[in-house]
């Protein structure tokens, strides 16, 4: 049996992640009608990369979040709580049916990861840039101990605009940090529009490099190319390795793809069910089955 709550690494092929890929999307869109408020866009670029980390990559242990064996995650890009959550309630960390209580003040899924709130999660981020400094940290501290576990860091490519990533990434480069890996979900797109027309960050694989990173790219929905991608990284010894994982904002969604006005805003509930609609199911089965709990022990 597959049993997403298991502790360890779940190793599941890409075919199976692609099956988990579209319930998280259907999860997260869920949810977003449910709340009327939250981050769209940049959820439906990361579910696919983020569906191989938390269902192929992690060492984790669901049910003991401070299972001191256990790998580190973080994401930088907080505002993608509606992945993030989604992510760890199919994974096992908590109900499915609190996913229903997404920026409420009664739950415990805050609009940004909040570690006082939320079980599992590390660090509380939303401050942009601030994340691969703490990545690079836990990064060091576990050489230091000797101890085995890896380290990931989810940013944004509008977030590469940031000075502290680039104080990091030359910390972590100059260490040799080979258990440190960082995704970046490159999606060309930020808050107000085109990465390049705000703030230029090509070429930004060289940019990695000349700090001394393994720079991977690899096509952000391509789940055996992700999963190369890991490994490869996994591999690299001497150098900490960036992911440029290069995918579509609002991708699994037609009139979301590629549209930055949908990096912060949820969908109303007539344009929630024309996305479930594509994604295969309505509001009212969904949302019946996270409510039902149901998906967590398969
Ligand atoms: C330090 C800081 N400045 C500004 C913001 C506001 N903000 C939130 S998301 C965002 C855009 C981030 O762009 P990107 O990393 O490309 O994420 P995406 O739009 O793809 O979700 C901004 C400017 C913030 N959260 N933190």
């Amino acid at each position: 049996m597959l049993e997403p709550h298991r502790a360890g690494r779940l190793l599941w092929p890409a075919e199976r992640l692609r099956e988990t890929a579209l319930e998280i999307r259907r999860d997260l869109i869920t949810l977003l009608i449910q709340a009327q408020s939250g981050h769209t866009g940049g959820s439906l670029s990361v579910a696919d990369f983020g569906t191989a980390l938390f269902f192929h990559e992690l060492n984790l242990d669901p049910r003991d979040p401070a299972w001191p064996d256990r790998d580190f995650w973080h994401f930088s890009i907080g505002h993608v709580t509606p992945v993030i959550y989604s992510l760890m309630a199919e994974r096992g960390y908590f109900p499915l049916t609190d996913l229903m209580q997404f920026r409420t003040f009664a739950g415990h899924l805050q609009g940004h990861p909040s570690r006082h709130d939320t079980v599992g999660i590390e660090v509380s981020s939303g401050s942009l840039g601030q994340g691969l400094s703490v990545c690079s940290g836990v990064a060091m501290a576990a050489r230091i101990d000797r101890h085995p576990r890896r380290v990931y860091c989810v940013m944004g490519d509008g977030e590469q605009q940031e000075g502290q990533v680039w104080e990091a990434a030359m910390f972590a480069g100059h260490r040799r940090l080979d258990n440190l890996c960082a995704v970046v979900d490159y999606n060309r797109k930020q808050i107000d529009g085109d990465v390049e027309d705000i703030c230029g960050i090509r070429p930004l694989a060289d940019k990695w490099r000349a700090f001394r990173w393994n720079a991977i790219e690899v096509e952000g929905h391509d789940l055996d190319r992700i999963l190369a991608a890991f490994a490869a990284a996994r591999a690299c010894r001497g150098q900490p390795t960036v992911i440029l994982a290069h995918t579509v904002m609002g991708k699994g969604v037609s009139f979301m793809e590629d549209d930055h006005r949908w990096h912060g805003k949820p969908p109303r509930p007539a344009e929630g069910e024309r996305a479930l609609a594509e994604l295969g199911t309505t509001f009212a089965e969904w949302s019946a089955r996270l409510l039902a709990g149901r998906g967590n022990a398969r």
